[in-house]
C-alpha cells in the first residue's frame, strides 16, 4: 500500500485524539511529533516538516473552534494542513484532448500511457495511443500490446526514425479519437538532444497537456526534476509512478507540489488499472482513515463563513445536491453501513427525518456499481445530473461497463436522495437546528 507507515501513524494519532478525555498542549505536541517523524520517514523535506508541525501546533492551540468540538477541531487542522502540502487537484476536462508524455528512461512513461488510455476509455471516450519513442526498439511492441490488451486504437511505425513524422501520420490515422496520448523517448538524463526532440514533437502535436512522468523512488529530487523539465519544455502536470513500491513517495509528492506543478495521477502498480486521479482531499482523508467523517466535517460541522453557510443551507433545504455529493455519500455508506447511521452522527440531536427507508436500503454491490457509473460521468454531469439523458446515458453505460438501466437506476436513486434532503427543508424543527448549527440564527 501507498505510504503504509505514514498511514499507520496518522490513524493512530487520529484515534488517540478521538479517544482522549480532553485535548491539551501535551497531546498536541506528542501528536505533532509522531506525525513529523512519520513524514520524515516518508522522505518529506525537513523544513517542510518543521513548518507543518509548527502550523498544526499553533492552529490547534490558538484557534478558537466556533461551534466545533475541540477534538474535531484538531483533526480538522491536521487534515487541512496535510492537504495543503500536496497542492491542488487537477481537473480533467472530458473533451477532445491531446496529451504528450515526457520523462527519462524507466520512469514508467509507456506503462502510464496505457493506464491513462484506460482511464479515459472508462469515461466512455474514444482513445488513441501513439508511440513516438524512436530510441527504444522495444517501445513499439510494448505499447502496441498494451493498446491491444485494453482495446484502444494505436499508431506507431518501428522503421521510422523521425518522431515528428510519426506524429503527423498518427494524427491522420487516429483523427476520430477524442483523447490522444503520445508516448515519447526518454534518456538517462535531460540532455540537449532530448530537449530538442521534445520541442519538435510538441510543435508538431500542439498538445493540450504535457505531463511529466516521475518515478517516486527519486523522492525529493522529484521537485528539481520537475522544475528543469518545465524550463526545458513546459509541463502542465506531473504523474508520480511506483507509489506502491517506494518509501519515498511522500518526498516525491510534496516536492512536486511545492514547485506549483499539479500532480495529475499517481501510479500504484504495474497493471493498467493501477492509476489514481490524484486528489489531495481524498488522498489525505484516506491516509487519516476518515473517508467517512470527512463529509460530515466539511458539510455540517465546519464553521463556514457566513456566505458559504448560507449557500450550504440553501443547498440542503432546496435539495440541490450534485452527483459529487452522492459519490461522497456512497463512500461513507460503503464504509459505514446504512445512511440512517451516518445521519445519526450529525450533531442535530434529533431523530432522522421521516423517510422511506426501503428506498435507501440498497446492497453494497449496487453501491459499488453506482460509484463506477459516477466515475464515468463528466464534471458537468456530476454537477447537474438533470442533463443526463439519451446519448449521455449510452456513453456513461459504455464507459462504466454497465447497462443503461443501471445508469437510470442511479439517476432514480439520486432523485430519492434529493427528495430526502428536501425533507430537511419541510421539517421545521430540523430546519431550525440546521440553521443554528450553521450559525445563521
Ligand atoms: N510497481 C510499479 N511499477 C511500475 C509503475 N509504473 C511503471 N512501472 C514499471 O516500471 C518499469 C518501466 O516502465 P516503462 O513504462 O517501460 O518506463 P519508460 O521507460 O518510462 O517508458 C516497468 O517494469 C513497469 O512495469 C507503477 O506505478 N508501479
Ligand atoms: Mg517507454
Amino acid at each position: 500500500m501507498v505510504l503504509d507507515n505514514l498511514k499507520e501513524t496518522l490513524r493512530k494519532s487520529v484515534n488517540r485524539i478521538v479517544n482522549s478525555i480532553f485535548v491539551d498542549r501535551e497531546l498536541i505536541r506528542e501528536t505533532v511529533k509522531d506525525i513529523q517523524r512519520a513524514l520524515l520517514l516518508a522522505d518529506v523535506e525537513v523544513s517542510l516538516v518543521v513548518e507543518l508541525g509548527r502550523r498544526i501546533e499553533k492552529r490547534a492551540l490558538e484557534e478558537r473552534p466556533r461551534g466545533l468540538g475541540e477534538k474535531e477541531h484538531v483533526i480538522k487542522v491536521l487534515y487541512e494542513e496535510l492537504k495543503a502540502i500536496l497542492g491542488k487537484k487537477k481537473e480533467l476536462p472530458i473533451k477532445k484532448y491531446r496529451i504528450m508524455l515526457v520523462g527519462l528512461y524507466g520512469q514508467g512513461k509507456t506503462t502510464t500511457a496505457a493506464k491513462i488510455a484506460k482511464y479515459f476509455k472508462k469515461k466512455g471516450l474514444k482513445v488513441g495511443l501513439i508511440q513516438a519513442d524512436v530510441h527504444r526498439p522495444a517501445a513499439y511492441e510494448q505499447l502496441k500490446q498494451l493498446a491491444e490488451s485494453i482495446n484502444v486504437k494505436f499508431y506507431g511505425n518501428p522503421s521510422e526514425r523521425d518522431p515528428t513524422k510519426i506524429i503527423r501520420e498518427g494524427l491522420k490515422a487516429l483523427k476520430d479519437v477524442d483523447v490522444l496520448i503520445v508516448d515519447t523517448s526518454g534518456r538517462h538524463a535531460l540532455e540537449e538532444d532530448l530537449i530538442e526532440e521534445m520541442k519538435r514533437i510538441k510543435s508538431e502535436l500542439s498538445p493540450d497537456e504535457v505531463w511529466l512522468i516521475i518515478d517516486a523512488s527519486i523522492g525529493q529530487k522529484a521537485g528539481e526534476h520537475s522544475r528543469v523539465f518545465h524550463e526545458a519544455v513546459g509541463i502542465t502536470g506531473v504523474i508520480v509512478t511506483k507509489m506502491d513500491g517506494s518509501a519515498k513517495g511522500g518526498g516525491a509528492l510534496t516536492a512536486v507540489a511545492k514547485t506549483g506543478a499539479p500532480i495529475v495521477f499517481i501510479g500504484v502498480g504495474e497493471k493498467v488499472d493501477d492509476l489514481e486521479h490524484f486528489d489531495p482531499d481524498s488522498f489525505i482523508s484516506r491516509l487519516l482513515g476518515m473517508g467517512d467523517i470527512k463529509a460530515l466535517i466539511e458539510k455540517v460541522q465546519e464553521v463556514v463563513p457566513e456566505k458559504k453557510a448560507e449557500e450550504l443551507t440553501k443547498k440542503i433545504l432546496s435539495g440541490r445536491i450534485t452527483m459529487n455529493d452522492v459519490y461522497e455519500q456512497l463512500e461513507a455508506l460503503l464504509n459505514m453501513g446504512p445512511l440512517k447511521r451516518v445521519l445519526e452522527l450529525l450533531p442535530f440531536g434529533f431523530g432522522v427525518p421521516q423517510i422511506d427507508e426501503s428506498a435507501l436500503e440498497i446492497t453494497q454491490e449496487k453501491l459499488k456499481k453506482f460509484k463506477v457509473i459516477i466515475d464515468s460521468m463528466t464534471e458537468e454531469e456530476r454537477e447537474d445530473p438533470s442533463i443526463i439523458r439519451g446519448s449521455r446515458i449510452t456513453r456513461i453505460a459504455r464507459g462504466s461497463g454497465s447497462s443503461e438501466d443501471e445508469v437510470r437506476e442511479l439517476l432514480k436513486y439520486y432523485e430519492q436522495l434529493k427528495t430526502f434532503y428536501k425533507s430537511f427543508g419541510r421539517n421545521r424543527k430540523l430546519r431550525r437546528a440546521l440553521m443554528r448549527q450553521l450559525k445563521l440564527t
